[in-house]
């Protein structure tokens, strides 16, 4: 055996007045104790705790060295084991990989369509558990949203949009902040999914070639671009109205109106109204009162089986 887990339970600090507990894991290379290396040192810092010591080991560390007696860190890019010296004390960990979203669980052998621990935030941070669609036009999608029984309401508020909810089994919106952290700076395609009971069982699906929103500061504004093919039908763009493209179109909830129309709020559920949609995939659950979920395809919410929305970098 060349190495064993340790989990390491630390209190992280994310605002002053709200304290999270996370778990991180490491591994430890005992083929390396008791040596210490020089190689791609990224540098070296008194810890008071080999937890502290993980805590340091963040962009581009590989690996790091932690030598109790010392209180000394070591956080290196990676190592070589032709190329070290004997020093009593050292001991070298290397973190579980955190993968930043679903593409990278399967570029990593994730095969398996299911729920899995993903770290849009980065090492270190606290982790997001997504549904990853392995198999649709190759798999490593991650849902943004998904709804496949009516166990979660969707008529929320701004915070519970920001944050998230549901279970990603089932029902879930995994939340703006993370759908802004995981598009941001990056190319990524939508893919959209209906299922309907209408006219017997048919799935229909709309893929657009670009897809981010912005921060809370731009109230989450949804940018949707490139080419769309599918047979659902764009909807959410070039619909040829411009009361209806959603494209540009800010985050409107209960609470928050922010769309396009002056007389009222469009929102039954949170979504980029514009004044006030043809496509609108977070309406009550198999109701009437959810009209076009998906003009001119679906038009009556109460035959709708199953929603998702999927996102994967290029
Ligand atoms: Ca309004």
């Amino acid at each position: 055996m060349s190495s064993f887990s340790v989990i390491c339970l630390f209190v992280a600090l994310f605002t002053a007045s709200q304290a999270t507990e996370i778990s991180r894991g490491y591994s430890a290379k005992l083929e390396f104790d008791d040596v210490k290396s020089s190689n791609e040192l990224l540098g070296e810092h008194k810890a008071q705790s080999l937890c502290a010591c993980s805590a340091m080991c963040q962009k581009n560390c590989g690996l790091f060295g932690y030598n109790p007696n010392l209180m000394s860190c070591r956080t290196h890019k990676k190592i070589f084991t032709s190329e070290m010296s004997n020093e009593t004390g050292w001991r070298y960990y290397s973190h579980h990989f955190s993968p930043f979203d679903c593409k990278d669980l399967l570029e990593n052998g994730q095969t398996s369509s299911g729920v899995y621990a993903i770290y849009p935030y980065g090492t270190g941070s606290l982790p997001v558990n997504a549904y990853c669609d392995m198999e649709i036009e190759g798999g490593g999608w991650t849902a943004i949203q998904k709804r496949v029984d009516g166990s979660i309401r969707f008529d929320r508020n701004w915070t519970e949009y920001k944050n998230g909810f549901g279970d990603p089994e089932r029902d879930v919106w995994i939340g703006n902040d993370v759908i802004h952290q995981l598009t941001r700076g990056k190319n990524s395609s939508l893919y959209v999914s209906i299922k309907l009971s209408q006219g017997g069982y048919r799935q229909l699906y709309e893929l657009y070639e670009r897809f981010s929103i912005s921060n809370e500061s731009e109230k989450y504004k949804l940018f949707l671009g490139g080419n769309a093919t599918g047979t659902l039908g764009e909807s959410m763009i070039n619909t040829g109205n411009p009361y209806h493209n959603l494209s540009g179109m800010y985050f409107t909830t209960l609470d928050s109106d922010n769309d396009e129309w002056s007389a009222g709020n469009c929102a039954s559920g949170g979504w980029w109204f514009n004044s006030c949609h043809l496509a609108f995939l977070n309406g009550f659950w198999r109701f009437k009162g959810w009209q076009y979920p998906w003009y001119p395809h679906v038009n009556d919410g109460r035959y709708v089986t199953e929603t998702m929305m999927l996102i994967k970098r290029h």
